[in-house]
């Protein structure tokens, strides 16, 4: 076990990457898939089934946490790992993003934002420093700078201004964090669509020096054509040599995609959220496990699949017990879901590693375009 944290390249396909985050508590395989735990679960997981389908990372949430049980609560018992019986590492996202699209009368200051609950309407204020201090006592690994994040479409003064203010919070992030060897810092480059707001974001963060560096502001609105459009750029502007995180993708030709433009890391709760309203991800394409056609089908959702759901169970069986409302449903469906991303990322960090990502990707679409039969 390394002491430090540290990110090493091991092979590039165009501008493709695969490398590993090395962490005291354990390696990060990259590209990463973080399955999302937002109040300290994996929803419809146990921890050691969601290592099970490959996760080596999750995200774990500032603006729930603070808000139930509290961090202080969860700093008494022992911190976020101990607590949710997770002991790989945890990248926790800072809370601004959350507050501007859960809590209630927001107020947004130079000094932070101020808002009220979503859970019991109480007040409360989140600003860099506290942020820093929640992401601490929570124990995260990998701490995610304050931002603020508009949604798109918005017009460029509201980009620039709002991008300006999340670099002078990076800065205080920065200085809030400190220096604790063994943790990261991430900044978050924010600029919309804009190539030369971007840019500025970029130089920005560069001049702070993080450990890591997150492209926000995507996924907001803007559509799959704008966010490669903005992908085409915007990753390369970051260090090379620092990982790269795109936050909140996606769906799995959303991660394709940026994969192929130079991302290493993201997060989405689309795996597990779609798990618990029957939505399955499969080679083919997605399968609606509602659907009236599966209700005597006895093959597998996905006969390629060696997880749970798909070595025990029939669609005939996985359709009865959705339309019954059992809770064996979300479970085997997450499981299903989850382990179809981390399959997804695997495939890609062998073709990146062999020199053939480009057919690799190819083959993904085509097995799509059959659709599911
Ligand atoms: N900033 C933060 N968290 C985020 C985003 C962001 O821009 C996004 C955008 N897709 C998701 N989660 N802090
Ligand atoms: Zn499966």
């Amino acid at each position: 076990m390394t002491e430090r944290f540290s990110f090493s390249l091991h092979a590039t396909d165009g501008r493709a990457r695969t490398g590993t985050i090395s962490t005291p508590r354990g390696e990060i395989r990259t590209p990463a898939f973080m399955p999302v735990g937002t109040a300290a679960t994996v929803k419809a997981m146990l921890p050691e089934s969601v290592r099970a389908t490959g996760a080596d990372v999750l995200l774990g949430n500032t603006y729930h946490l603070m808000l139930r049980p509290t961090a202080e609560r969860i700093a008494r018992l022992g911190g976020l790992h101990a607590f949710m019986n997770w002991e790989r590492p945890i990248l926790t996202d800072s809370g601004g993003f959350q507050v501007m699209s859960l809590a209630e009368l927001r107020k947004l200051t130079e000094e932070g934002v101020t808002f009220r609950s979503h859970i019991d309407g109480s007040r409360h204020m989140l600003t860099p420093e506290r942020s820093m201090e929640i992401q601490r006592l929570l124990g995260s690994d990998i701490v995610m700078c304050f931002d603020e994040c508009p949604a798109l479409p918005a017009d460029r003064d509201r980009i620039a201004e709002s991008m300006r203010l999340s670099m002078r919070w990076a800065q205080r992030s920065r200085d809030a964090f400190g220096d604790r060897p063994g943790y990261a810092l991430f900044g978050i480059q924010q600029g919309g669509d804009k190539e030369d707001l971007r840019g500025e974001s970029a130089e920005a963060l560069r001049a702070i020096g993080f450990d890591g560096y997150a492209v926000g502001g995507l996924a907001v609105g803007e559509g799959q054509e704008v966010m490669f459009r903005v992908l085409e750029y915007a990753p390369e502007m970051l260090p090379e040599d620092k990982p790269r995180y795109l936050m909140g993708v996606g769906k799995p030709d959303d991660i394709v995609g940026a994969v192929k433009r130079g991302i290493d890391m993201m997060d989405c709760v689309l795996p597990s959220r779609s798990g618990r309203t029957g939505q399955a991800f499969t080679r083919r394409g997605v399968v609606n496990i509602k659907n009236a056609r599966h209700q005597e089908d006895p093959r597998p959702l996905d006969e390629r699949c060696s997880c749970p759901a798909c070595r025990s169970y029939s669609r005939a069986y996985l359709h009865h017990v959705f339309r019954s409302q059992e809770i064996i449903s979300s479970m085997l469906l997450t499981w299903h879901n989850l382990h179809y991303f981390q399959e997804l990322m695997q495939g890609m960090r062998n073709a990146i590693a062999a020199g053939r990502f480009a057919e690799w990707e190819t083959d993904f679409h085509a097995q799509r375009a059959e659709g599911d039969i």
